[in-house]
């Protein structure tokens, strides 16, 4: 039974970061996206009932539950907000029970689990979503319109990075991102599925995907400390993933791909860049600037600066007049609107389960790549 309510009862898993991100989203929709489908915050899942009970009344939900299974078919949409090894199991039941499902990335830590959870979304007639909430910037959306109007010619490089540099302190804590059965990956999954989801939505028109790959994985800190209540090291416990990546990539067209992700960029926070140079033009997007695209067009003597939260921005009308600035929360505000809307509408909504799977296909081959030490083709994995 596909749920079709006029309010859609919102089951959310998951009340730290992310849940957080998605809370405040919806919390901001009926001001600023009155037309959006009415959302009643009625479950908080979570294990620690503590912490999950101060969450639910901070993030306005009205109870709390510390098992999915009793609730994915309870609600109208369940938001997989867990921990990734988390992301398959509930999301499938809910697809099973009819229940519209937005899953945070990466699908899944495996490409196997991915798999399952596309077909699961195939077999369902309930809207499944992935939330890579980058593609919801108006700088992303201006980007992929001028790539696809041609303005920037043949495509010839597609570069991307995501630095960060919590990890960088040896004695930083152990935490599930650091476990290859927890999280699948590091940087690789946590911060490289933005940059390639990122990178084949921009350029997949006119480019085609990525054919081929080459990768490697490193670590840098192989043990951490496990904390307890108290802060105290209660063990030292093994780091089973990346804490840097870089890969070069083909794509079909014959550009080439540069990507790379770190949790020790020293100095970066948050630095999502993507760059890409055409015959025609170019242009260069960071997140640490994210109202802003630069863009080089030939006959220029340089980039220019576009300020894009102006009338090519689709969300303009929603907040305030054009060149007032937007957030990295107004990223998840307006992936939030379109997917609810996409759920009201009964209509499928990109980034999909099938997409994501997609990035997943990326980054195993990334990953064989570095463990056989040669290039990798996606039709074989
Ligand atoms: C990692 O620190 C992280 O929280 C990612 O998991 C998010 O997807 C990214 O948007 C910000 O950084």
């Amino acid at each position: 039974m596909i749920h079709v309510t006029e309010t859609l009862a919102v089951g959310m898993l998951g009340y730290r970061f992310m849940g957080k991100a998605h809370s405040n989203a919806l919390a901001r929709l009926p001001m600023f996206f009155p037309d959006a489908p009415e959302v009643s915050r009625e479950v908080l899942i979570g294990r620690d009932e503590t912490a999950l009970s101060e969450a639910a009344d901070r993030f306005g939900f009205e109870r709390t539950a510390t098992d999915w299974r009793e609730v994915v078919d309870e609600v109208d949409v369940l938001y997989n907000l867990g921990p990734n090894h988390l992301h398959p199991e509930p999301s499938m039941a809910a697809l099973e029970a009819g229940t519209h499902v937005l899953c945070e990335k990466p699908l899944a830590p495996t490409l196997e689990e991915a798999v399952r959870m596309r077909e699961a979304a195939a077999g369902s007639d309930a809207i499944a979503g992935t939330a890579f909430n980058y593609r919801f910037l108006p700088a992303i959306r201006y980007a992929k319109g001028l790539i696809e109007d041609g303005e920037l010619g043949e495509i010839h490089h597609v570069r991307g990075r995501y630095l960060q540099d919590w990890l960088v302190d040896p004695e930083a804590p152990w935490a599930w991102r650091l476990d290859e059965e927890l999280a699948g990956s590091g940087t690789l999954g946590d911060l490289g599925a933005h940059t390639l989801d990122l990178a084949e939505f921009l350029v997949g028109e006119v480019a085609g995907g990525i054919e081929r790959v080459s990768g490697q994985l490193r670590t840098f800190v192989d043990e951490r400390p496990v904390l307890d209540e108290d802060g105290e090291t209660e063990e030292y416990r093994q780091v089973t993933v990346d804490d840097a990546y870089t890969a070069q990539a083909a794509f079909e067209n014959g550009a080439v791909g540069t990507f790379e992700a770190s949790r020790f960029a020293t100095g970066h926070k948050n630095d999502h860049t993507i760059e890409i140079h055409g015959s025609k033009g170019s242009l260069r997007f960071s997140l640490e600037r994210l109202n802003e695209l630069e863009l080089y067009r030939e006959g220029n003597r340089g980039y220019e600066t576009i300020l894009v939260t102006d009338e090519t921005d689709p969300y303009v009308d929603r907040w305030w007049p054009p060149g007032h600035v937007l957030g990295w929360e107004h990223t998840f505000v307006h992936e939030n609107y379109e997917f609810l809307s996409s759920v009201a509408a009964g209509e499928a909504f990109s980034p999909s389960f099938s997409e994501a799977c997609r990035v997943q296909r990326l980054l195993e081959a990334i990953q064989r790549s570095d463990e056989r030490d040669e290039w990798i083709t996606l039709d074989d994995v």
